[in-house]
């Protein structure tokens, strides 16, 4: 059973992931519009990734018994600098998410609620893949450079990280 702290706590969580689906979504228009499709086609799954995270949330709160409330997402942003700030942002809102999970955890060794922390685990392991995934991102454009040549390469780049990705949860996919 959680606690009533609780429940609005992790509605708040899903209004979190709600919006980095919505604001990936956004992104990866930006790059479609740019002509960057590798970029483009890596933030489309990512923001699946980010609806499935809601989702585990909201089908969690219901199966203890508690009421998911869908979330009101507020409209992202449209338009964005250059490759580089839009992934910086990325990283910026994933160490947002990852210090709210944490928060959760916080609140759920207070309320000594096991069920809850233990649903959580999956999440800390998540954030902490996706931190390392978009500094390496980072770390590849900086490595690349920025300028109308770098960009192709950039999105190259992505394209393979992409590919990678999918490849590696295909397998995860497979041992389940
Ligand atoms: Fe679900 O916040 Fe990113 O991974």
């Amino acid at each position: 059973m959680l606690s009533p702290t609780m429940e609005n706590a992790l509605n708040q969580q899903m209004a979190l992931e709600g919006y980095a689906s919505f604001l990936y979504l956004s992104m990866a228009s930006w790059c479609d519009r740019e002509g960057l499709r590798g970029c483009a086609a890596f933030l489309y799954r990512q923001s699946e990734e980010e609806r499935s995270h809601m989702l585990r949330i909201f089908n969690y709160i219901n199966e203890v018994d508690g009421h998911a409330l869908v979330p009101a997402i507020s409209q992202p942003p449209h338009e964005f600098e250059s490759v580089r700030s839009l992934f910086e942002q990325v990283y910026t809102h994933e160490k947002k998410v990852t210090a709210s999970i944490h928060e959760l955890i916080t609140l759920s060794y207070k309320d000594n609620d096991h069920t809850t922390l233990n649903f959580l685990q999956w999440y800390v392991n998540e954030q902490r893949e996706e931190e390392a995934l978009m500094r390496n991102i980072l770390d590849r454009i900086k490595l690349i450079g920025e300028g109308p040549m770098s960009l192709y390469y950039i999105d190259k780049e992505l394209e393979k990280i992409n590919k990678s990705q999918i490849a590696a949860e295909a397998s995860e996919e497979e041992k389940a």
